[in-house]
């Protein structure tokens, strides 16, 4: 298991802290996630053989927020 850090851009509220922590564990592959508003982050944990950076960020991205 890998755990990455995600740099979140346009969370400002605990509903934009959910939603971008179920677009992840929505993933086949992702074992947990944990964003933060005070560091504008989500701490993902996900198994890199079933899913890659590009699909962790794809998620963020789909669920309305950007990734930098
Ligand atoms: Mo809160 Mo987030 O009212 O897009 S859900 S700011």
């Amino acid at each position: 298991m890998a755990e990455k850090e995600l740099n979140v851009v346009g969370m400002h509220c605990p509903s934009c802290v959910m939603a971008v922590e179920l677009s992840m564990k929505d993933l086949n592959g992702v074992d947990d996630a944990k964003a933060s508003l005070d560091t504008n982050s989500v701490t993902v944990e996900y198994d890199p053989d079933k899913i890659t950076d590009a699909d962790l960020v794809g998620a963020v991205k789909e669920a309305g927020f950007d990734v930098e």
